[in-house]
């Protein structure tokens, strides 16, 4: 009898994956597998946000990119319609103004949204607690928190009409606390906080949720912790091999591919030379 049903389970399983395998050489063979789905992508602009646009877009997602920077927004939805056919969508708004979170995503409302990635956010200085820059905290506290919550909640019609996720991109640094992250990692605990609560919340309509933590991913980030200070900006990512923003683009897209019945709800990832917030394997060149 248990032969019988693992025998069944086996074929089923393999049944599923030569299926799983077909889209996989669908998605290669560039056969719109994804057709009418869209991505709504907070911060895209830049790093990781830009990343997970090119990497949804090239598998035939629609994307809905938002930033403060009209221009750099401009060349995005250039580039992607250019290289992959699909339709871009810009929304040009500051994600810590809750007016014009819920204008810009009312002005998108007839679109069917699939999945919402929460990326925009930033650091800004690297200060002991006594010494950081309260507006600073101001600054960090309403794009990396607040921000979260009013797109959220103002996509969640959509998101509720589809059944969709939602991605939160959290932290190393919303697990572990680090000397002169104070502000940062407060936010990004809220984060990992926020995350935990909308699953619960959310569960019942259908919405998986699920947060990314990384580590050191080399972007603009530690530009603008930094504050235009490029040398120190450099010097964040000298000796060891970070992250790129596609690994984390990567990442993401395979969690929103996976079975309808399938959510990672919570995922850390480092480079190979990061062991911890501050632990790295640093090798002189
Ligand atoms: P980047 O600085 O390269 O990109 C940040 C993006 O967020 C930009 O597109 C920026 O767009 C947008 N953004 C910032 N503030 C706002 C705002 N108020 N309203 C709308 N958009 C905003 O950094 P990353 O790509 O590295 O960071 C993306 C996310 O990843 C952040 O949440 C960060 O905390 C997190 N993260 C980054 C890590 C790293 O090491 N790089 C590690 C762990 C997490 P614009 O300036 O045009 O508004
Ligand atoms: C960015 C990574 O370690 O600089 O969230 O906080 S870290």
């Amino acid at each position: 009898m248990i032969y019988e049903v693992l025998r069944k389970w086996t074929n089923d399983r393999a049944h599923t994956t030569n299926n799983r395998q077909k889209i996989t050489n669908t998605t290669n063979n560039n056969q719109l597998p994804s057709m009418n789905k869209t991505v709504f992508i907070t911060g895209a602009t830049a790093g990781i946000g830009k990343a997970c646009a090119e990497k949804f877009a090239s598998n035939n997602f629609n994307i809905i990119v938002t930033g403060r920077r009209e221009g750099l927004l401009a060349s995005v939805k250039k580039e992607l319609e250019y290289r992959y056919n699909v339709e871009v969508t810009t929304l040009c708004s500051d994600v810590q103004n809750r007016g014009a979170v819920f204008a810009a995503v009312k002005s998108i409302q007839e679109k069917n949204i699939d999945i919402l990635i929460n990326n925009a956010g930033l650091a800004l200085g690297r200060d002991p607690f006594d010494e950081a820059n309260i507006d600073d905290w101001d600054t960090m506290m309403q794009t990396n928190v607040n921000g979260l919550l009013y797109v959220s909640r103002a996509l969640l019609p959509q998101l509720k009409k589809s059944k969709g996720q939602i991605v939160n991109i959290g932290s190393i640094a919303g697990k572990e606390v680090y000397e002169n992250g104070n502000a940062y990692c407060a936010s990004k605990f809220a984060v990992d906080a926020l995350s935990k609560a909308m699953r619960i919340d959310l569960v019942k309509h259908g919405i998986k949720v699920s947060s990314i933590n990384p580590g050191a991913v080399e972007t603009e980030f530690s530009i603008v912790r930094f504050k235009g200070d490029e040398q120190k900006a450099k010097a964040a990512y000298i000796g060891y091999t970070p992250l790129k923003a596609s690994d984390i683009a990567d990442t993401i897209f395979y969690i929103c591919t996976l079975p309808t019945h399938v959510c990672v709800n919570d995922l850390t990832i480092m480079c190979t030379q990061q062991a911890s917030a501050t632990i790295f394997h640093k090798v002189s060149i």
